[in-house]
Order: structure tokens, then C-alpha cells, then sequence
């Protein structure tokens, strides 16, 4: 016999039906407790979900491998399931709702038999927050259980929420047998709703994260008149003692994380400046009534690609990942520690595998390609609070104003290392034709470019030229719309050679966004958006870059320019008649400014 802890009519027959179909052996309700989630991981360990780490070297840390088939989302099998194919748009995968339940029900069907089913009552935002929205997470995964308990506000406090408020995201979520054929994510918006089978990867499992608080998010927020945006927050403490907040949206691996907490400079920490972390990848935005544009980080956690997380690339996630952290699919080293590639120490002479073979530097496949200790998308789940630059404003219900917006992208060659748009409608354009390039590490052709407008292509949850759309209404409802800026901080030479540091000298552009917002200083015309009048308009003090990478790195080939527009228009082709007018204009816009300087 089931024991319901909520008085929410609609939540209760929910699990009563799951149950009926999944067919657990038990049904557990979160609590949210200490207690519970220690009993939680000694089953984990018990059923070898788990691995406990060296509790005296990384205390409260455990590891966990998932199926080698199941490391990444699956985009191919990520679906938006609404009545009418238009709605999901060309941005996605698109089934009918109900070929998507019928199809999904056959795997669901028992899956959970000799399992437990977890409910797991979470919000994304403060409970109680103008912004937050409520989910609820069935899993037959206690892995999931620990994750959603970092990443998300769970247990009792949501539940007597949801007393009050009847209103919830549904997931459902079984790892069923972990077949990569039989493996589906499915988003239903207009019934609020969420079904994923047949993995155990964060991104496709932790179902508050990409698939509710950006998919469905992003469908509710049109309606809603809000944003639901693939962003980080931080906060720059300015000299005088003021934080600026801004939003910025890279596609994924393009250092989010690592910016969303850098450590200042010395150059620009003498001036006072220090980083307040909001959040590293996931925004949401209100107009609020003073008409500027406020934000929140739905999350309470970091789930942070491992590999390349070092005390140069981001030493605030080196601090923060040393206790109650679950680590998935890195090297377990014999005294019980972790490591993955370009970590912090030597390179360790033995160690357990990903995989979990014995794993040995210098290792090679049968095809003689290096075994690599941890997966390239090696993953750490962790707690915001643990950030020494965790901002103290992740539980304000109104969030922080957004000062600026920046896009980025991986651009070898094309883009400035920072500029600003005209106005909020040519910000807009700006983030619809955001690209990226692949590099040699990407599987495909190198140099190919993909659009990731707003880096939310594969998270937006509806029809992108509707999307895009949106944003140009929002910029009208507000009084004073955020500045919206481009940077690439990969821009290469002619021997391919990066042009520009990176990581926390990236600063140096951010202040320089932060005086173009407050009016401190001038900058140049240029065809595609105003950048820095004088290269000392970026602080360069402590920072010896070679002779002429600022010119370089400011360098607007017009001809490319011209040559890249073709792009943009196949891109935008794709969304036919329903492209809003505006972004076509900005197109011709561009292209007449680009032919002018020409002659
Ligand atoms: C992520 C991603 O995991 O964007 O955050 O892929
Ligand atoms: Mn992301």
C-alpha cells in the first residue's frame, strides 16, 4: 500500500498511473532529509550505483560509471511531441503525442519491476519565488535521486507547496535496461510533461535541468512573457563597490563555467574588481515592474564537464569539487582519489578506467588511438553553496538586473574579440546567427560552422522563428533593454595559434562591456557593431601580448564577412515564411553596410 505525503489530487493519481505502469516494487518519497539521502548512497553503494571515494581526501565524494552507450545527450532521440509538426519547428526532432506516449508506454511498460520508484518533489528558483517553477521527478535511479538532490531545491518544503499550488512539470523518468534502441526523451509542452527511457546521462535523466527548465521552460516562458535562457550569471564587483550582472550564452563547451567564476587578473584585482557567481548555465529573466530585466539561476548546483578543470582554466571549481561531489565517469586512482585529463598533478601511473579497466599512461586501442582515463564529457555534480565566488543573491526571489547579454562563439578567423550591437533588434540578429566551428577535437568536418542561435538550438523548446520573435518583443516591453555584445575568445592566427589567452584575461573585455553600459567609454563604427575606439580602451596592465594580436584580434575581414552572409540566409531559409521580418531587414542591413566599406 502506497503512503501519499501530499494532499495534491492531481499529483497523487499521477503516481498511482506511473505506478501502474512502470510496476516498482515500492514507492519512496524524497524527503529531502540528511537522513534519507545517506541512506540513499550506503543502497548506492550496496547495489554498486556508487562508488565511495577516499572519504579523508575527498569527503562526502563518490564516483560513478555509466553505460558506455549512455555518456552524452542523445539529441537524436530528443523529441518535441506537440499536435502539429509546425509548433516544434525545423529546430527539432517533432512526434505526434501520441505516437510518443504509445511508443514510450511499450518501454515504460513494467520497466520499473524489482526496482523502487522515487518521487522526487523539486523546484527550479526559490520555493516561493515570483520565478520558480515546481516539477516532480519519477526515477527508478537513486543516482538520479543524489543529482537531482544537488542540482535542484527538493523534498518536503516543495511538497507543501504543491499543496497550495496544483500546478507541476510531470517527469518521468526509468533507466528500463539501458538500451540505446529503446531509448527516448520526450517533451510534450502542452501537456507539461516530460518522459525519458533507456538512459542514465545527467542531460538526459536530471530532467530539471535541459529538458524542464530549458525546453519546456522556454515554452512556458513565451507564453508567459519571460525568458528561459542557456546562460550563465555573474556578477563583476565594479572598484567602487557596485555589481553589474550580466548573461552570457555560449554553445555548450565554449567555457560558460570557467567564466561564470574567474578569478580576477592581478592587473585587475588590484583595482578591486571580484566575481560573484549566480549561475553557469541556465538562466531565467523577468521584466520586472521597474521594466528592467531581472534574472535567476533555476539550479542549486554545477553538473561541469571534468576534463580541462584545472587551477589555471578555474580554481573556483577546483575549491568547490573537493567534498560532497559525485563524479561520473573519470579515472579512479589506487588511493581512492580521482583524475582526468589536464587535471591538476602529475599524470598518475595506474588507475581504473572510465570504463572501468585498468587503465595505464600511454595506453593505445587496436587502432592505435590513446585510451583515454576519464570520458571526454566526464562529468561532476556539485553544490553551488561550496563556490568560494557563489553570489550571495542565488535564494533572492527577484534575482539580479541584467545589465548586458553577451553571445559567443568558437570563430577561428571571423569574428572580433568583442563587439557591441546597434540596438536590441540588431542584438537579436547577432544571437540568431551565433556559430561556432568545429575544432579537431569535434567529430565531423573541421572548420565546418553551425548555427546555435542563442546557443539554445538544442534547447529551445518550440518553433525557433517564434522564438526569435520573442526576443524581439521582450526588447519592446522593456524600458531600458540590457546592451547585447559578441566575443570570441578564440580567434587564431595564421599559424593557429590563439590570439587571445582566455580564461580569467577575459575580464579585460568584460570591463570594457561594463563601461560601454555605463556610458564611460567611446567606441568605433563598424559594419557589424561598434568595438573598442583605442586598444588601451581594454585594460592590458599585467598582460604581455604579443605585438599586433590586438589588431588581429580586432581585425574585420570584410570580404569573409560578405562570404559568411550566404550562411545566415540558408539558415534563416529554414524557417520559411515564419522568420520574423525584422531579422531579414538586419540581414540587408548588414550586407549594405559590408558592400559599402567595400568600395
Ligand atoms: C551542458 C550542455 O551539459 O550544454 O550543460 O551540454
Ligand atoms: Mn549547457
Amino acid at each position: 500500500m502506497t503512503k501519499f505525503i501530499t494532499r495534491n489530487k492531481e499529483l497523487k493519481n499521477w503516481v498511482a498511473k506511473a505506478s501502474r505502469m512502470c510496476e516498482p516494487d515500492e514507492i519512496v518519497w524524497i524527503d529531502g532529509t540528511l537522513e534519507q539521502k545517506e541512506r540513499l548512497e550506503k543502497e548506492a553503494v550496496a547495489s554498486g550505483e556508487l562508488i565511495p571515494l577516499n572519504q579523508n581526501k575527498l569527503p562526502g565524494c563518490f564516483l560513478h560509471r555509466t553505460n558506455p552507450n549512455d555518456v552524452a545527450r542523445t539529441e537524436h532521440l530528443t523529441y518535441i511531441c506537440t499536435k502539429k509538426k509546425h509548433a516544434a519547428g525545423p529546430n527539432n526532432n517533432w512526434m505526434s503525442p501520441t505516437a510518443a506516449y504509445k511508443k514510450a508506454r511499450a518501454i515504460f511498460k513494467g520497466s520499473m519491476r524489482g526496482r523502487i520508484m522515487y518521487v522526487i518533489p523539486f523546484s527550479m528558483g526559490p520555493v516561493g519565488s515570483p520565478f520558480s517553477k515546481i516539477g516532480v521527478e519519477l526515477t527508478d535511479s537513486r543516482y538520479v535521486v543524489l543529482n537531482m538532490m544537488i542540482m535542484t531545491r527538493v523534498g518536503m518544503s516543495v511538497l507543501e507547496h504543491l499543496d497550495k499550488e496544483p500546478e507541476f512539470t510531470k517527469c518521468l523518468h526509468s533507466l528500463a535496461d539501458l538500451d540505446i534502441n529503446k531509448r527516448l526523451i520526450l517533451h510534450f509542452p502542452q501537456d507539461n510533461t516530460i518522459w525519458s527511457v533507456g538512459s542514465g546521462y545527467g542531460g538526459n535523466v536530471l530532467l530539471g535541468k535541459k529538458c524542464m527548465a530549458l525546453r519546456l521552460a522556454s515554452y512556458i516562458g513565451r507564453k508567459e512573457a519571460w525568458f528561459a535562457e542557456h546562460m550563465l550569471i555573474m556578477g563583476i564587483e565594479e572598484p567602487n563597490g557596485h555589481i553589474k550582472y550580466i548573461g552570457a550564452a555560449f554553445p555548450s563547451a565554449c567555457g560558460k563555467t570557467n567564466l561564470a567564476m574567474l578569478l580576477p587578473p592581478e592587473g585587475l584585482k588590484k583595482k578591486g574588481y571580484r566575481i560573484w557567481t549566480v549561475g553557469d548555465d541556465i538562466s531565467w529573466m523577468r521584466i520586472d515592474s521597474d521594466g528592467a530585466l531581472w534574472a535567476i539561476n533555476p539550479e542549486t548546483g554545477f553538473f561541469g564537464v571534468a576534463p580541462g578543470t584545472n587551477s589555471r582554466t578555474n580554481p573556483n571549481m577546483v575549491e568547490t569539487i573537493k567534498k560532497n561531489t559525485i563524479y561520473t565517469n573519470v579515472l579512479l586512482k589506487p588511493d581512492g582519489t580521482v583524475w582526468w585529463e589536464d587535471a591538476d598533478g602529475d599524470v598518475p601511473q595506474a588507475g581504473i578506467d572510465w570504463q572501468g579497466n585498468p587503465w595505464r599512461p600511454g595506453m593505445q586501442d587496436k587502432d592505435g588511438k590513446p585510451v583515454l582515463a576519464a570520458h571526454p564529457n566526464s562529468r561532476f555534480t556539485t553544490p553551488f553553496s561550496q563556490c568560494p565566488s557563489a553570489s550571495f543573491r542565488i535564494e533572492h526571489h527577484h534575482g539580479v538586473q541584467i545589465s548586458a547579454i553577451v553571445f559567443g562563439g568558437r570563430r577561428q578567423h571571423l569574428a572580433p574579440l568583442v563587439y557591441e550591437a546597434f540596438n536590441w533588434q540588431h542584438g537579436v540578429f547577432v544571437g540568431s546567427t551565433m556559430a561556432s566551428e568545429r575544432t579537431a577535437a569535434q567529430f565531423g568536418k573541421q572548420g565546418e560552422v553551425r548555427r546555435d542561435s542563442m546557443a539554445m538550438l538544442p534547447f529551445c523548446g518550440y518553433n525557433m522563428a517564434e522564438y526569435f520573435r520573442h526576443w524581439l518583443n521582450m526588447g519592446k516591453k522593456m524600458h531600458k533593454p540590457p546592451k547585447i555584445f559578441h566575443v570570441n575568445w578564440f580567434r587564431m592566427d595564421e599559424n593557429n595559434k590563439f590570439l587571445w589567452p582566455g580564461y580569467r584575461e577575459n575580464l579585460r573585455v568584460l570591463e570594457w562591456i561594463l563601461d560601454r553600459c555605463n556610458d564611460k567609454v567611446d567606441a568605433r563604427q563598424t559594419p557589424i557593431g561598434y568595438i573598442p575606439k583605442a586598444f588601451n580602451d581594454i585594460d592590458m596592465t599585467g598582460l604581455d601580448l604579443p605585438r599586433g594580436n590586438l589588431e588581429k584580434l580586432f581585425a574585420i575581414d570584410k570580404k569573409s564577412w560578405i562570404g559568411g552572409l550566404e550562411g545566415i540566409k540558408k539558415f534563416f531559409r529554414e524557417f520559411k515564411k515564419d522568420l520574423p521580418i525584422e531579422l531579414w531587414q538586419e540581414y540587408e542591413d548588414l550586407k549594405s553596410r559590408l558592400n559599402k566599406q567595400e568600395k
